[in-house]
């Protein structure tokens, strides 16, 4: 289904990169994301940042795209998700379909794996499922490929990071969100065996420095991956407009970090 590989470019990577704002992260973390920023609370608030920053998309789970979704930024919807205040062995399940997704204004869909797991074979079941309905609505499956659980004890070093890239492709993804290896070389191996399958890299939390992420910008496209989809990196500053668009500057014009420090500082 190559097909849906090119899709996903032409609607999120228009200008060759893509960035894409991720916010699921009421779910996923609670409101306690939201206290560096407070206007990030509000995501009406969020999607005047993407549109106004020029991104390629916006990931909301169901209820705020049902809520507050107005056809500005094209939309990923988020199929499943999971609490902080759950402390069992990692799952993520579905709480929306794919024709559900499309009929919110959807894109793209996007799903969380924990590969290591004990319910790893739940989650590829229902992703398994997830695909088929994707591929009979003809929207690109974005998979967020986080292993976690079982034998992971680190889920940023760079063979767990490699193997979360490859279990992606293997799954069927169009497109892939791995969190970064902290090193451009390493990150490559993980570009490397996600195939013909665009790589993003999840931002993580905010950095203490804005060069630090910055950097890490950097590294990934340096690595090959075709863009970040970033959260908490952009909405948590106070001047999150600003930042977003220095990030613009780097994916789609491809400055360097020395070349747009002075705008941050
Ligand atoms: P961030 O850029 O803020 O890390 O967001 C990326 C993301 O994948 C979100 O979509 C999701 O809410 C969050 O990270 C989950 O991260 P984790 O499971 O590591 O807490």
């Amino acid at each position: 289904m190559t097909g849906l590989i090119e899709k996903f470019l032409k609607i999120f990577a228009r200008r060759g990169r893509s960035i894409i704002l991720a916010y699921d992260h009421g779910i996923e973390h609670g409101p306690t994301d939201f206290l560096d920023n407070p206007d990030s609370a509000d995501p009406g608030y969020i999607l005047k940042l993407a549109r106004e920053a020029g991104f390629d998309g916006v990931v909301f789970q169901r209820g705020i795209a049902e809520k507050y979704y107005d056809g500005s930024v094209p939309l990923i919807v988020k199929l499943n998700g999971k609490t902080n205040l759950y402390n069992g062995e990692p799952i993520s399940v579905a709480n929306c379909t794919v024709e559900e997704a499309v009929s919110l204004g959807a894109s793209a869909v996007g799903y969380t794996i924990y590969p290591g797991s004990g319910y790893e074979w739940k989650m590829f079941e229902e992703l398994a499922r997830i695909k088929r309905d994707a591929v009979r609505f003809d929207i690109p499956l974005i998979v967020w490929s986080y292993p976690r659980g079982g034998k992971v004890t680190n889920e940023t070093a760079p063979e767990i990071v490699a193997y979360a890239a490859r279990v992606a492709l293997e799954l069927g993804a169009d497109a892939m969100k791995i969190k970064y290896t902290g090193d451009p070389k390493t990150f490559a191996w993980a570009v490397k065996v996600a195939g013909k399958v665009p790589v993003l890299m999840s931002g993580g939390p905010k950095t203490k420095t804005e060069e630090e992420f910055l950097r890490q910008v950097e590294g990934v496209l340096e690595a090959g991956a075709i863009g970040i989809a970033v959260g908490r990196n952009v909405w948590q500053r106070r001047d999150a407009l600003k930042f977003a668009r220095v990030l613009a500057e780097m994916v789609y014009e491809g400055k360097k970090v020395t070349e747009v420090l002075g705008e941050v500082r």
